[in-house]
């Protein structure tokens, strides 16, 4: 079975305005129907590859619709992130249970998806009872459950993560109940156990750290060399790619994933994400999107490179925060679900156009905000924005005028407006409130920012512009509906911020 699906889908069509994703916004943007326009996902400009782009994803996530929405039409493969993982499908021994990993295998089939099968044999998330077996009945224990469990995905996995981790960063074996009981030995066990199982799944051996060169993944190298030479059924090595911006990006990683595929094996990025400290900032936010590209350059330079999961798609899901306090921010989707600069840096990587910003027309200008204000029930309203310019010329900033859309709720209609910071001066940026004549959900008024002077390069942004506006009554605001505000503490693409450019909208959507 091939892991690169036919690509048949477009953008979802009918979703409510916030749901949108990149792509249905250009396409919104662009003033025809999200449905017509038909853009490359992020599988599709994959496949045009032959590779396949995939995420993560787990149970409790399904019944979050707009968040299935995107999984089921944007990627082309999934893996379970915990439900086919041994404490699930045999928490006993010999009793088996299949009900969570059959509903993601089914998600996948019923969005022409493929599975990578997560996980048979790894130290991790492991029931008691395993650890508990006396040495000599561990191998027939690990024998049984791959195949049970392989058998039972048989036709739905194509392939599967056999052995997971089995290496401690020095480039040891790690311990476990099975290195313990057979030495590495088990490996082998394990693979040509999987391969009985199900014959036509492609068998890998997957860990974390291993991305770029060093120990650990010389250990991998070496392992999986022998097991070559000696005819073990194993097809592949999974790189899982869980980095992080604090920590640099991993060195010689088209070299190392060159070596495995030159040992006549496919390679795979499994688990991608690119975590930072939180806050995140514009900086740290532009550090993670080249990330991203490097792994996405780095695969395509490898011709068996046969594709890149990421571990979920938004930060909404992300198991960062929970394993490293203080850290996320990882993903290519913020919380709200709107893409991020690393989801346009992906798709620009995969040679498709920046369907995040104005589609790289010269001149094109995109808004992304964050909320800077953690009270939304107090007197004022502190939007953060930056311009950035995503065309092929710079852009006169005189020309420019930024709208962020609010309720002024009760109180007077007369209005104080302030810039706190931004790197271009705020003697250079004017802002006003002005009334809508028809107000619109979640918009009675609107913050207009414009700019008295300067040019924006192309590739450029303008930095934080700090506002901060109030009713000159001092009375509260309750923000929590306002149509351009999102929750969201980093900077994201702002579709319902428009920015207009000799008058005419150059983004957003008005309300
Ligand atoms: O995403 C998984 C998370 O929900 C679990 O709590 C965690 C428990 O170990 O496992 C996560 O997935 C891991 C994957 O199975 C193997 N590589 C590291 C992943 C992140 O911890």
């Amino acid at each position: 079975m091939s892991l690169v699906k036919r690509s048949t889908h477009g953008c979802p069509g009918g979703l409510p305005v916030l749901l949108l994703t990149a792509c249905a916004v250009a396409a919104s943007l662009a003033g025809v129907p999200a449905a017509a326009a038909e853009p490359s996902t992020l599988h599709d400009l994959a496949a045009a590859h032959g590779k396949y782009f995939g995420s993560a994803t787990d149970n409790p996530e399904l019944p979050d619709t707009a968040y299935a929405a995107t999984l089921g039409s944007e990627f082309g493969q999934i893996t379970p992130g915990n439900s086919m993982k041994w404490d699930t499908t045999e928490p006993q021994q010999g009793q088996f249970s299949f009900t969570k990993g059959d509903v993601i295998s089914d998600f996948a089939r019923d969005h022409g998806q493929t599975v990578r099968g997560h996980t048979l044999v790894w130290h991790s998330q492991l029931p008691g009872w395993v650890a508990a077996l006396p040495a000599s009945q561990v191998e027939a224990a690990m024998t049984n459950h791959i195949t049970e469990v392989a058998g039972h995905y048989r036709g739905e996995v194509a392939a599967w993560d056999v052995v997971n981790e089995p290496f401690n960063d020095d480039g040891t074996f790690r311990a476990s109940p099975f290195y313990n009981a057979m030495g590495s030995d088990y490996i082998a066990t394990a693979l040509r156990a999987a391969h009985a199982a199900d014959p036509d799944a492609k068998l890998y051996i997957n860990d974390y750290n291993t991305e770029g060169l060093g120990a650990k993944s010389d250990a991998m190298y070496d392992l999986v060399s022998e097991l070559v030479a000696e005819g073990v059924p194993i097809d592949g090595v999974g790189f899982q790619g869980h980095l992080a911006v604090q920590y640099g990006f991993p060195g010689g990683m088209q070299q190392n994933l060159k070596r495995f595929a030159d040992l006549g094996l496919d390679v795979a990025v499994t688990e991608l994400d690119v975590r930072m400290q939180l806050p995140a900032d514009a900086a740290k936010l532009a550090t993670q999107a080249t990330y991203y590209r490097n792994v996405v350059e780095a695969c395509l330079a490898v011709a068996r490179c046969v594709g890149i999961t990421v571990w979920d798609y938004t930060d909404k899901y992300s198991w960062v925060p929970d394993a490293f306090p203080g850290q996320g921010a990882a993903n290519l989707y913020d919380e709200n679900l709107r893409p991020k600069a690393s989801y346009d840096a992906v798709r620009t990587a995969l040679g498709g156009d920046d369907e995040g910003g104005g589609g790289g027309e010269p001149g094109a200008l995109k808004a992304r905000y964050r909320n800077s204000d953690p009270a939304p029930a107090d007197n004022q309203i502190k939007p953060a924005l930056q311009l950035v310019n995503t065309g092929a010329a710079a852009v006169d900033l005189s020309t420019v005028k930024v709208r962020y859309w609010f309720t002024g709720d009760n109180g007077v209609s007369s209005y104080g407006t302030w810039c706190d910071w931004s790197p271009l001066g705020c003697s250079t940026i004017t802002h006003r409130v002005a009334a809508m004549s028809s107000p619109k959900a979640g918009a009675d008024h609107y913050l207009e920012v414009g700019f008295g002077s300067g040019s924006l390069a192309a590739g450029s942004s303008t930095g934080e512009i700090q506002l901060r506006l109030s009713k000159t009554d001092w009375s509260n605001f309750d923000e929590t509906d306002d149509y351009s505000r999102t929750t969201g503490t980093s900077y994201a693409d702002a579709p319902k911020v428009a920015v207009y450019i000799g008058g005419e909208l150059a983004w957003g959507i008005e309300p």
